[in-house]
């Protein structure tokens, strides 16, 4: 089988500054999304979808909420060859640096991925939504004899700022690559895209950040420790003396690399029909599997909303709105385009009495939220006014940040009742 000569190999993120604070005590692809999935497991899903088995994370550093989410959710079975193992950048003999890029991450990986068997490493980023079927990728791969595949999707002028941006030739072979070229540099490369895109104004390839390389040629490109990023270095010094194909796709795909996208690509799950859809049958996205109660809401108007389960909601009004596993919200509170990652754990009566416990977990009665992201654990008390906007200027203290008008909740923040932001 095809994918028996794949090893996965998922970037799990650098530093993740630009998801910050979501990522200030856990490592990047440990970020809750979608009310009860972390990031990581759409890369992994994806994987297991199109039955490649072995797959290596990526992280930077190694958080506790990462390595119990990995244990507790992919058991596979004993006769099996399949795995998720999660690599930290740690200190060897050879390096005792942190991973300088995406290459880099790769290269002092190696000596693990060399103690296996494969033909081609399929090279993932932990930061996208999307539901792709690899095996066509691989397969469109061997059949071109290429030695590298870029997967490539359309863009428009304004976002091919943001990506690599390449040019074909007419069998779809790499020519030319730039690193997110400034607009004022955006060379006048269009491409062969369909004519819905055409009409979409979509005429610039871009790179999606996944790769397929031959085993060889990435263990070659890894001898020159001074090239530690794909974007940047890798790829436009392989283009010239590698065949490299570009693999297009034209499913919905999104970066979730920062708080603004990851905002919106959570709240686009409320959509009347997601562009990401987490209703598919073949093409599942697999998470820990909680035994949790159904939720319960009482008196509550609930429009465009997501609820996971565990949740014990008394709220007048929730609008497009995620709501994550185990979330509490009083009555009389609205909630409106806010994506509330939930609690960790229950709350008991007697926990409440003896820890004096003021203000409860989750958000409490007669609130107003709106524009915000509540990380874990938060803890709302009541009458709290919460009214995120772009009229709102950057700014962070102790238990929240606003940035680009979104009002983001620090992890078992408290914010005492009667609070106005
Ligand atoms: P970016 O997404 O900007 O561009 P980068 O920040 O390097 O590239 O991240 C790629 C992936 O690697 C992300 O999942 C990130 O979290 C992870 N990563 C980054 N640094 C890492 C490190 N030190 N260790 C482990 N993982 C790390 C890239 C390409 C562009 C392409 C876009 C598509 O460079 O050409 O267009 O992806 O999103
Ligand atoms: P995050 O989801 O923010 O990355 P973790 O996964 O590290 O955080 O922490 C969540 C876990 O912590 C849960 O699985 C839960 O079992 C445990 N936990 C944390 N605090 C408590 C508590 N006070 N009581 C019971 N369990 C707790």
């Amino acid at each position: 089988m095809i994918n028996d000569k794949v090893l996965s190999i998922i970037l799990g993120g650098g530093q993740g500054s630009r998801l910050y604070p979501l990522t200030e005590n856990r490592s990047k692809p440990a970020v809750p999304i979608a009310g009860k999935y972390r990031l990581v497991d759409i890369p992994i899903s994806n994987c297991i979808n199109s039955s490649i088995k072995r797959m290596y994370v990526l992280t930077q550093f190694n958080s506790a909420s990462l390595n119990k989410h990995i244990k507790n959710t992919y058991h596979f079975s004993f006769f099996s060859s399949a795995f998720v193992d999660v690599l930290a950048a740690e200190q060897t003999i050879h390096s005792d640096k942190w991973f300088q890029g995406t290459a880099d991450a790769v290269r002092q990986s190696m000596h693990h991925f060399l103690a296996h068997d494969f033909e081609y490493a399929l090279i993932l980023s932990g930061d996208q939504l999307y539901q792709m079927d690899f095996n066509e990728m691989i397969e469109a791969h061997e059949k071109s004899g290429a030695e590298i595949s870029i997967a490539t999707y359309p863009v428009n002028a304004k976002d091919a700022t943001s990506f690599g941006i390449l040019k074909t030739d007419e069998d779809s072979i790499i020519k030319s690559f730039i690193e997110k070229p400034k607009s004022d540099l955006l060379p006048d490369w269009t491409s062969q895209v369909s004519k819905q895109m055409q009409d979409e104004g979509r005429h610039y390839l871009a790179s999606m950040g996944i790769y397929i390389f031959n085993k060889n040629l990435l263990v070659e490109l890894m001898n020159e420790p001074n090239k530690v990023d794909f974007g940047k270095e890798i790829i436009p010094g392989a283009i010239a003396n590698h065949k490299t194909l570009s693999y297009q796709y034209e499913g919905y795909w999104t970066d979730i690399g920062n708080i603004d996208s990851f905002f919106e690509a959570n709240l686009g799950l409320t959509d009347e029909i997601p562009e990401f859809n987490l209703f598919d049958n073949n093409q599942r996205i697999y998470t820990h599997a909680r035994v949790l109660p159904t939720s319960k809401i009482s008196g509550t108007l609930c429009d465009k909303t997501v609820i996971a389960d565990g949740c014990i909601i008394h709220a007048a009004k929730i609008e497009r709105s995620v709501i994550g596993i185990r979330s509490r919200i009083g009555a009389e509170s609205t909630v409106n385009n806010c994506y509330m990652m939930g609690n960790d754990y229950y709350e008991t009566l007697e926990e409440v009495e003896t820890n004096k416990i003021k203000t409860l977990m989750g958000i409490g009665e007669r609130c107003f939220i709106k524009n915000v992201i509540l990380d874990k654990n938060c803890r709302i008390g009541d009458d709290v006014r919460i009214n995120g906007g772009p009229k709102l200027k950057d700014k962070e203290t102790k238990n929240y940040l606003i940035k680009d008008g979104i009002v983001v909740v620090k992890k078992d923040a408290i914010i005492p009742s009667g609070t106005i932001i």
